[in-house]
């Protein structure tokens, strides 16, 4: 790999949710351990780098994205010494880690917060937000992602609490430099040991318009935009740590980043001073109609593809984006975007190539690379996640029926993408010995990992080869996006270009075969690789997607 182009711009990211990837003792409860007995299966996918979601001591509020001790791994999933053997795993097999730093908020549990709620006058209360209410009302009419207002009352001090999420997730407040002093120190102790990256959760948000004013919109997505992402110091910020800790360790930073936008976004990005990448959710709010996550709206392939377009347009210059199609945080991709019943296996390798040929580092979330699909929850009490239990019983004041909302929930919900990794067809999946934590989705016996590393058709195996054709061919990670100007309703299909080679994805993006015409292929196009052999006479199936040398 040439010197000059940093490896996280050629990586490929697997990113594993641990609670969800395998079991080492017994407990239901996936560990690191049982991340180190499968390190084999990862490096044999050949992705380049790990990303972990939290793995630090956590109430487990929200998916253990309330930290209570940044400093300590959470209990369920090992010790400190079990994270030093897995980063000795991860490296001795040329591998990266990537760690998920929470930086917008702590848990309620963590000390700085028991310390910061015991008077007005401790050293700790300016590492939180606290206001006054107006008579019984919050200091304003932020709502929290996870239903009600963003801000809680305090008996002790007589004052409300800012949290964006759960309320026990209180936001740290990023004008205080005591408190950037110490989460500095915290990423460096992380870093020190030799981790490669950090995933920053909820970037945009850490600085907050201090005066906090209403917002003017009942949209929740253009809440974030305008009020909680964007705030007044955030660049600042970013280049404060970049120069005062990533810098001193050469660590990859990759932003998760609600609320920005194209045309903001190279403001984060900047070579000298910002983030190395972003993940935008141009896509993944797409479906959402004003009330968030569970006030779907049907979306259209040419929304979709418009956002590809959009955002290669607006880091082509001087940024670079993450590329994925989904993650703990939403449904299965091959469910949300693909078809998972008649075209399952042509519609997940579409999706990987969708991700593995777009300009970007691609994050592919466990199980994805094995077509796991969404979980139905057969009611609301198997969710394990606050988001849907809070939305459910929002919905329910509102006089939703149970029934309605478990459609939307199993539409969009998290738990879809929070089920056990799928290794086998033993009981729970293989994914444990024990009780999982969360259901297994039914579907593991024939949807695992064992079965299609025996089929040479299956999906798991098409990844295999598809990373390995992207290696072969750097003008997929580094050239140049255009979108291909023959481009039908149905078809999908971009040119990926370096002065020395230039390639044609070309994807059926639908349920219908499509003939295109002779002439349609440019008369150069050269079949390099595909889910499905060269289409004949021109006749595209379903869901095929094919890689030409132009
Ligand atoms: O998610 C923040 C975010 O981008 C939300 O829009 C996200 O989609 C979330 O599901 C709420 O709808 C990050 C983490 O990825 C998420 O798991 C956490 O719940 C959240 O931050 C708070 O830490
Ligand atoms: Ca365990």
């Amino acid at each position: 790999m040439t010197p000059s182009i940093p490896w996280w711009k050629r990586a490929v990211v697997y990113q594993i949710y641990p609670r969800s990837f395998y079991d080492s003792n017994g407990d239901g409860i996936g560990d690191l351990n049982g991340i180190i007995e499968k390190i084999d299966y990862i490096h044999s996918l050949g992705v380049d780098a790990l990303w972990l979601n939290p793995i630090f001591r956590s109430p487990y509020d929200d998916g253990g994205y309330d930290i209570s001790d940044y400093m300590a791994i959470h209990e369920e999933f090992g010790t400190m010494e079990d994270f030093d053997r897995l980063l000795a795993a991860v490296h001795s097999r040329g591998l990266k880690l990537i760690i998920d730093v929470v930086l917008n908020h702590s848990s309620d549990e963590h000390a700085w917060f028991i310390e910061s709620r015991k008077s007005k006058d401790n050293p700790y209360r300016d590492y939180y937000f606290w206001r006054k209410g107006h008579g019984t009302q919050p200091p304003n009419n932020w709502p929290s992602f996870f239903g009600g207002s963003a801000w809680q009352y305090d008996n002790a001090t007589g004052e409300y609490y800012l949290h964006l999420f759960s309320k026990k997730q209180p936001d740290l407040n990023w004008e205080h430099p005591p408190l950037r002093a110490a989460l500095a120190a915290m990423m460096e102790f992380w870093l020190a040991k030799g981790v490669d990256g950090l995933r920053l959760d909820v970037i945009s948000a850490i600085s907050k318009q201090t005066n906090f004013p209403n917002t003017d919109t009942t949209d929740f997505n253009e809440t974030i935009r305008k009020y909680y992402a964007n705030g007044p110091r955030l660049k600042e910020f970013i280049s404060e740590m970049r120069h005062r800790v990533w810098d001193k360790y050469n660590c990859m930073t990759v932003g998760e980043g609600p609320g920005i936008t194209p045309a903001n976004a190279p403001d984060y990005l900047d070579q000298n001073h910002g983030l190395n990448m972003i993940f935008h959710f141009g896509h993944m709010f797409m479906d959402q109609g004003p009330g968030g996550r569970f006030d779907p709206i049907p979306w259209t392939l040419q929304d979709f593809k418009q956002v590809f377009v959009t955002w290669n347009e607006a880091l082509k210059q001087n940024g670079w984006g993450s590329v994925f199609l989904g993650n703990h945080d939403f449904a299965r991709m091959v469910s949300r975007w693909g078809n998972d019943r008649e075209h399952w296996r042509a519609s997940a390798t579409l999706l990987l190539t969708l991700m593995l040929t777009q300009r970007g580092t691609p994050f592919v979330y466990a199980g994805d690379e094995i077509g796991m699909k969404n979980l139905t929850l057969g009611a609301i009490e198997e969710s394990k996640d606050i988001e849907t239990l809070n939305g459910w019983r929002e919905a329910r004041a509102r006089g939703v029926a149970e029934a309605d909302f478990l459609k939307v929930a199993n539409y969009s919900g998290r738990d879809n993408a929070r089920s056990p990794f799928q290794w086998s067809a033993q009981p729970h999946a293989g994914f444990t010995t024990g009780q999982p934590w969360m259901g297994v989705n039914p579907n593991y016996p024939k949807l695992n990992a064992a079965q299609q590393e025996a089929d040479t058709e299956s999906v798991l195996q098409y990844f295999r080869k598809l990373i390995r054709f992207r290696k072969a061919y750097p003008v997929l990670a580094d050239g140049e996006y255009l979108p291909f100007t023959h481009e039908k309703e149905q078809i999908f299909a971009y040119v990926r270009q370096a002065p020395e080679e230039k390639l044609l994805v070309v994807m059926n993006f639908s349920n219908q075969p499509l003939t295109l015409e002779a002439s349609w292929l440019p008369a150069t196009a050269v079949w390099l690789f595909g889910n499905e052999s060269a289409p004949q006479q021109s006749t595209w199936q379903p869901w095929q997607v094919g890689i030409y040398k132009l």
